[in-house]
C-alpha cells in the first residue's frame, strides 16, 4: 500500500466507489458494467485523465491497474471474508436496513466494524496513491463513509467530494449505531457531501452538529478544524436522452407490442421493476394488486402484472426469507385469479438485458413503485423517461427521493396504507387518457431536463472543478 510520504499520482480526478465500471470474470478477464453512475461520469473522466478506484467485485483477486482509452482503472482488492463482513455485513447487513428507516432489524456486529474500518482505509491509501496533487476525488457512497477523514489525513491537499445515493436516517435512528460518531467524522472529511433530497441533507446536517462539534451556519458546516463543508441535496437522474431514443426506435415499439400479444393481449399491464430487496415495497403492491382483483375493482382477466425482480444479495439473511414470501404471495395470486396457461402475475426472478426492460416500460400502461424506503428510484425515472408518447402512469411512492421531483405528476401513495396503493392503481389504470397524457408528458420534460449528466456536472460544480 503507498502512504502519504510516496510520489503523488497522477490523476486530477478520481472517483472512488465500491465497484469498479468493469467486473473481473474466473479467467481474469475484464467485462464492461456500464450503471448510471458509469455513463455520467466517464466522459468527464476521459477527458481529464482521471481515475476510477474500486472492487473489481471478485473475492480475493488482486489484477494489475491498467489504462482504458484514458481512464485509469484502479482495482481494490477484497478478501473473500472482507466481503462477508464489510460487505454483505456492515454495508448491507447493518447500514442499509439502519438508513432504510430499519425496515429490517439492522445488525450490530463489531467484528464488522472492524473490516468496515480496514476496507475503508485500503480505499483511501489506494485513492492517495493515484492522486496528483491538489487532485478532485469523489467518493461514493455508503460503503465508503470513512473514506473522505481517512484520505484526508494522508493527502490534505486534495479536494474531496462525497454522495449517499441511499436515504440519511432521521437523527434519532442513526443514533442506534454503536459507531455513529467515527461515520459522521468520516463524512465531515469531505468539502462536499451530497445527499438525494434536502431530507437527507437536514438530518446529516442535525446529527453533524449534535455528534461533533461542528456548528451549522444556513447549510454550511463548519468542522471543528475551521473547514467549510457544503452539505446540500443532488438528486441523481438517469440517461434520459439515451433510454429516450431507445424507446422510441420502432424495434422497441415492435417488441413491446409482442410482449403485450405474449401476455394475452390484456386491456391493463403493470409493471414493477427492482432489485429483490425488503426495501422496495414488491409486497405492498402484490397484496394491494390482489385486494383489487377480489373487490372486483380490476378483472384478473383483462389485467395482468409484470413484476421483474432482479437476483440481489442472495447470501444476506433478510433477502433469502423475503424471497419466500413474495413468491408465495405471487403462487397465491395466481392460484385465486389465474385461469390456466393465463398467469395474472407475471414473476421474473432474472437480470433482464437493458433493452427489454426499456421494452417493458414502453408496454406498460402503470409503473408501480412503491419503495418503504428509497435514496431515488432510478426506475421511476427510467419508465418516464422511455415515456415520450405521452402514455403510461406512475404510482410511486412517497418515501422516495423520486418524489420529490415527481409528486405533481405521479400517483403518489403511502406504501403502509394498502387501500390508498389500492385506489391508486385503480385510479392509474382508469385515468382519463387526456389527463394522463398531460401528466406524463410534464414529468417526461422534467426527467429529459434534469438528467444523469446535469446531476454529475452540478455535484462537480459544488467541488469546484
Ligand atoms: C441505489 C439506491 C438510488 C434493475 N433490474 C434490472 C436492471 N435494474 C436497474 C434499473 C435501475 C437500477 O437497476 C436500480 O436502481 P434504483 O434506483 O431503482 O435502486 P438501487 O439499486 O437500490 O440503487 C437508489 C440509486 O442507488 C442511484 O443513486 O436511486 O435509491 O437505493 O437502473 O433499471 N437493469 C437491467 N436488468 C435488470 O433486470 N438491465
Amino acid at each position: 500500500m503507498t502512504h502519504a510520504e510516496d510520489a503523488p499520482g497522477s490523476s486530477d480526478l478520481l472517483v472512488v466507489a465500491n465497484r469498479l465500471p468493469f467486473d473481473l470474470d474466473a479467467d481474469g478477464a475484464w467485462h464492461r458494467s456500464p450503471g448510471g453512475l458509469v455513463t455520467a461520469l466517464e466522459p468527464t473522466l476521459r477527458a481529464r485523465g482521471g481515475a476510477w478506484v474500486g472492487w473489481p467485485g471478485r473475492p480475493d483477486a488482486a489484477p494489475e491497474a491498467f489504462d482504458d482509452d484514458g481512464l485509469e482503472v484502479r482495482p481494490v482488492p477484497i478478501t473473500a471474508d472482507e466481503v462477508a463482513a464489510y460487505y454483505e455485513g456492515f454495508a448491507n447487513a447493518t447500514l442499509w436496513p439502519l438508513y432504510h428507516d430499519v425496515v429490517a432489524t439492522p445488525r450490530f456486529e463489531r467484528s464488522w466494524w472492524e473490516a468496515y474500518r480496514t476496507v475503508n482505509e485500503r480505499f483511501a491509501d489506494a485513492a492517495a496513491a493515484a492522486a496528483a496533487e491538489g487532485a478532485t476525488v469523489w467518493v461514493q457512497d455508503y460503503q465508503l463513509q470513512l473514506v473522505p477523514q481517512l484520505l484526508r489525513e494522508r493527502r490534505p491537499d486534495l479536494r474531496i467530494g462525497f454522495f449517499l445515493h441511499i436515504p440519511f436516517p432521521p437523527a434519532e435512528l442513526f443514533a442506534q449505531l454503536p459507531w455513529r460518531r467515527p461515520v459522521v467524522e468520516g463524512l465531515l472529511g469531505a468539502d462536499v457531501v451530497g445527499f438525494q433530497t434536502e431530507g437527507g441533507a437536514q438530518n446529516f446536517r442535525h446529527v453533524a452538529t449534535r455528534l461533533t462539534d461542528a456548528t451549522d451556519d444556513d447549510g454550511r458546516l463548519t468542522a471543528a478544524d475551521g473547514r467549510a463543508i457544503t452539505v446540500a441535496a443532488h438528486p441523481i437522474s438517469v440517461d434520459a436522452s439515451r433510454l429516450d431514443e431507445t424507446a422510441r426506435d420502432p424495434d422497441t415499439a415492435k417488441r413491446a407490442e409482442a410482449l403485450r400479444h405474449e401476455l394475452g393481449d390484456p386491456r391493463t399491464v403493470l409493471l414493477g421493476v427492482d432489485r429483490l430487496d425488503y426495501t422496495k415495497g414488491i409486497d405492498v403492491r402484490l397484496q394491494a394488486f390482489a385486494e383489487v382483483l377480489e373487490q372486483g375493482r380490476l378483472d384478473p382477466a383483462e389485467t395482468v402484472l409484470v413484476q421483474v425482480a432482479t437476483p440481489s444479495r442472495e447470501r444476506v439473511e433478510h433477502y433469502a426469507e423475503m424471497r419466500d414470501d413474495i413468491e408465495l404471495t405471487v403462487g397465491r395470486i395466481n392460484g385465486a385469479y389465474a385461469a390456466v396457461g393465463r398467469p395474472v402475475v407475471h414473476y421474473v426472478h432474472q437480470s433482464t438485458p437493458r433493452e427489454e426492460l426499456v421494452a417493458f416500460y414502453r408496454a406498460a400502461d402503470v409503473m408501480l413503485v412503491t419503495p418503504y424506503r428509497d435514496g431515488m428510484n432510478l426506475v421511476a425515472k427510467e419508465y418516464i423517461a422511455c415515456r415520450s408518447d405521452g402514455d403510461g402512469a406512475l404510482v410511486l411512492s412517497e418515501f422516495t427521493g423520486a418524489a420529490d421531483e415527481l409528486g405533481d405528476g405521479a400517483f403518489l401513495v403511502n406504501p403502509h396504507d394498502l387501500d390508498g396503493v389500492a385506489d391508486a392503481i385503480v385510479a392509474a389504470a382508469r385515468q382519463d387518457p387526456d389527463e394522463a397524457r398531460r401528466r406524463m408528458t410534464r414529468l417526461h420534460d422534467q426527467v429529459l431536463e434534469h438528467d444523469v449528466e446535469r446531476w454529475a456536472a452540478g455535484f462537480l460544480d459544488a467541488l469546484g472543478v
